[in-house]
């Protein structure tokens, strides 16, 4: 697999995290490998993160810090919106986003549309504490592209969490402009759009653009911060646009206590709270 060398010392998966940065993990085995129609995935047991999943050889969520991003990108927006009864998550195959999102209780229909069969699969079979939640019956699972979902399902969900790969290959599209409109349709008059946006040490023109396009289309426009230590540079954003609630004008005393490791009620307002240089990417 892409990434995989054994040398003296053991066997050490290194991802290229960008051109000029490598992240490498002691591997203890390889658990899976597959080439599907859209991409490689694989899942290795590691020494630090312990099982990790690896879509073309990219860290896409680990056993052991995966609990950070899938709060962060599924609690902000259900916590914002007063009835988030529908929800749609685009990607997150892997099934951490659904997880949390069944948490929340206002939640009646969560809607995965994952692209990659092969990554719900390979999930469950060797990531149930992150996939468990894909059985719950309040969820559909939907092995679909989820731009063509979209567009065939307008002012249909409350919210809509993109839980993606880098802007890539396949991924691309998801981070353009015009699918940005074509959710802003998919949402119901309240909605909340929310998705990964990348490093704001290495992506900072993404998240710049992201964030112009996103003003240009919602009435309210966010950027929030998490740190994931198996993400290139650690400081992850997540950027959200609303049509009508801001979360930072959530009441705090309205959040509910949902079994969570790193979201909280003060999590919620502090990870809006961006530094200078990350302030500075906004329009
Ligand atoms: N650099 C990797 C970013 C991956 C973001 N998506 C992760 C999917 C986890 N459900």
């Amino acid at each position: 697999m892409e990434g995989l060398i054994y040398n003296m010392k053991g066997l050490w998966f290194t991802e290229l995290q960008n051109s000029g940065l490598k992240i490498s993990c002691l591997a203890n085995k390889t658990l899976h490998w597959e080439k599907t129609e859209f991409q490689e995935v694989g899942v290795i047991d590691t020494e630090i993160f312990g099982r990790m999943l690896l879509l073309d050889g990219v860290i896409q969520t680990t056993v052991e810090d995966e609990f950070v991003y899938h709060e962060m990108i599924s609690m902000i927006a259900l916590n914002t919106h007063p009835n988030p009864e529908k929800v749609l998550v685009i990607g997150g195959g892997d099934g951490g986003s659904i997880r949390e999102i069944v948490k929340h209780p206002k939640v009646k229909e969560v809607t995965l549309c994952e692209i990659d069969k092969g990554v719900v699969e390979a999930s469950e079979k060797y990531l149930p504490e992150i996939s468990f939640a894909l059985a719950d019956p309040k969820v559909r699972l939907l092995i679909a592209d989820g731009i063509k979902h979209i567009q065939e399902h307008e002012n249909t969900y409350d919210i809509i969490i993109v839980d993606s790969t880098d802007p890539v290959g396949p991924a691309v599209g998801l981070f353009s402009a015009d699918f940005y409109k074509k959710i802003d349709k998919a949402l119901t008059a309240e909605g909340i759009f929310v998705a990964q946006t990348e490093s704001p040490f290495y992506n900072r023109d993404l998240i710049s653009r992201i964030q112009a396009d996103l003003s240009d289309i919602f009435k309210v426009n966010k950027l929030f911060l998490a740190n994931i230590p198996t993400y290139p540079g650690g400081l992850w954003s997540f950027s959200l646009g609303s049509k009508k609630h801001d979360p930072e004008n959530v009441n705090k005393d309205n959040i509910p206590d949902l079994n969570t490791k790193y979201y909280s009620k003060d999590i919620h307002f502090s990870s809006l709270v961006l530094p200078p240089f990350v302030k500075e990417l906004m329009p």
